[in-house]
């Protein structure tokens, strides 16, 4: 699967023109989609991932959907450094975040805890939990100094249900989940709002990164059913961020038609 922005068209919500938005994990999938999505709404883009070269890859595509404008940036969300020179170093009309979708995250392999790989966990916890941290913990000072801006944690329905070999991804997904309801706490009589959308399947270069390039095995978790695709979710990132100012959708759980529960799918013949 590429980077190739699809022509989806997304709902148009005026509130969100001009807004600035940064967005991690922004060279692949969902964040991609997040990225199309802004950017048809008018808005201003900040694209963070390791993979620079596929941001500037998409800068012109954004552009041309309606961008207000698009610094890409080459940040891995593990190192704090890193995370701190990316804000200390945006250009000034980029430098007030409105909105923060944290969403870069993976999961590596499927199994059994007894049998896994210490440092595949370290990068899990490392990425999905610690370097969502460490994005919250940079942006959120400027948002409570400004009594403004939202945060929406992409966490997954892993966050809420055990499966075999899910361990480590799970417990990390549970971890984004509870950080999203604590922090809700810690902002609470600011305007500042924190949402949580929790996905089920959709087909993005996850399965491939999970099971190390293994493409074959990676499109065998989709087969004979209709997986959601990042679009989906980057629609539904769209209407969290777009409703007034009074009202935090709190969390959005979604799952393929064809998906009962992070483990129970139904697959017609054979796909
Ligand atoms: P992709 O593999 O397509 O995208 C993952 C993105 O995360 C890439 O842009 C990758 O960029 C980035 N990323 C990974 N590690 C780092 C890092 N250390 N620093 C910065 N960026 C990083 O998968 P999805 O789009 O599906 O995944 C996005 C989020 O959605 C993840 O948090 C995932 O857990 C979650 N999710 C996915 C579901 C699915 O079924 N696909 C379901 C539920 C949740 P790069 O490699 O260039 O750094
Ligand atoms: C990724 C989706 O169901 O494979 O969060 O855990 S799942």
């Amino acid at each position: 699967m590429s980077a190739t922005l699809s022509p989806q068209r997304f709902p148009i919500y005026p509130c969100l023109a001009g807004r600035t938005v940064l967005i991690t994990g922004a060279s692949s999938g969902i964040g991609a989609a997040c990225a199309l999505a802004f950017a048809q709404n008018g808005a201003r883009l900040v694209l963070a991932a390791r993979r620079r070269e596929r941001l500037a890859g998409q800068v012109e595509t954004l552009m041309q959907a309606g961008a207000l404008r698009v610094h890409p940036v080459a940040l891995d969300v593990r190192s704090r450094v890193a995370i701190a020179e990316l804000l200390s170093g945006l250009p000034p009309d980029f430098a007030a975040l409105d909105i923060v979708i944290n969403n870069a995250g993976l999961g590596r392999g499927r199994d059994k805890l007894q049998d896994g790989d210490p440092l595949e966990w370290d990068e899990i916890l490392d990425t999905n939990v610690k370097g969502l941290l460490y994005i919250d913990r940079a942006v959120l000072p400027q948002m409570v100094a400004r009594d403004a801006g939202h945060i929406v944690h992409i966490g997954s329905i892993a966050g809420q249900q055990a499966y075999a070999g899910g361990n480590v991804y799970c417990a990390s997904k549970a971890a984004v989940r509870m950080l999203g309801e604590c922090l809700k706490h810690d902002l609470l009589g600011t305007r500042v709002r924190v949402s949580s959308v929790d996905p089920g399947m959709v087909e993005t270069e996850f399965s491939v990164v999970r099971f190390r390039g293994d493409a074959e095995r990676a499109r065998s978790v989709y087969q004979g059913m209709t997986p959601m695709t990042a679009a989906d979710v980057a629609e539904a990132v769209l209407f969290c961020v777009s409703r007034p100012a009074h009202v935090n959708i709190s969390e959005v759980v979604m799952l393929a038609t064809d998906q009962a529960a992070a483990a129970t799918v139904h697959r017609r013949g054979n796909g």
